[in-house]
Parts: structure tokens; sequence; C-alpha cells
């Protein structure tokens, strides 16, 4: 009986988190794009413009699947207060460097990146 009260309480989170796909391209953060338009958006602002993420809102369990299709390295984190809530460490370019964060704390925080310091985005986890 405890064991299925436990399978209904974690359940949920399995089935219904989800993987955002996050894309640093041309010095941005696009949201949910495939590699070819994140290819694409160095040439053609409209790309760019239509798939920039500016805030995203996840919840806990949620994942966020970075990938560098930029030209130049990047190291993304997230921030609270000077807190930081994960770290994906330096990130060259190239699907070798791709990585997974799993959110695990709820909160408002920002993403940035230490090196291109206007590349920042709103986090709120619920
Ligand atoms: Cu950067």
């Amino acid at each position: 009986m405890k064991f299925i009260l436990f399978i209904c309480l974690i359940l949920p989170n399995f089935v219904f988190a989800e993987t955002y796909n996050m894309v640093q391209a041309g010095k941005v953060f696009l949201g949910n794009i495939t590699d070819e338009q994140a290819g694409q958006a160095y040439d053609d602002p409209i790309i760019e413009e239509e798939n920039k993420v500016e805030e995203l809102k996840l919840k806990v369990g949620d994942k966020i699947f970075f990938k560098n299709r930029d030209e130049v390295s990047h190291n993304v984190s997230a921030k609270k207060d000077g807190v930081v809530l994960f770290d994906v460490k330096l990130q060259d370019p190239g699907a070798k460097h791709d990585k997974t964060i799993e959110l695990k704390t709820k909160g408002e925080y920002t993403i940035q990146c230490a090196i291109h310091p206007k590349m920042k985005i709103t986090l709120k986890v619920e």
C-alpha cells in the first residue's frame, strides 16, 4: 500500500517532466529550435527574433538541454542572489559539449553567460 502511494506521488513528475532544448547561437539563447535553424540564425535575423528566449517557465523535474551551436564558447550558469542553481561550465561549440541540467529547486533565476554578460534570460522554476 505504501509502495502504491509512493508511485502515485512520484509518477506525475516523470510523466509530465519535459526537456527544454536551449541553443546558444549568435550570442543569444534560442529555444526549441533545430540545429539547422540555429545555423541559419547567423544570417537570418527573423529566425533569431522568432526563437529568441527572454523568459522561460519550467517546473521542478524538468530539464534544460544546453547546446552550443555558436561559433564561440559560452559559460552559462543560473543564479539567484549570488547563489548558483546550476553551472553548465565552459562549453566550446559542437555537439560533444552538449549538457543536460535537471531543475531541482523552485525560484526565479537569471541564466547568464559569464563570457557574454548581455546574454541573459530569466528562468522561473515552479
Ligand atoms: Cu556566451
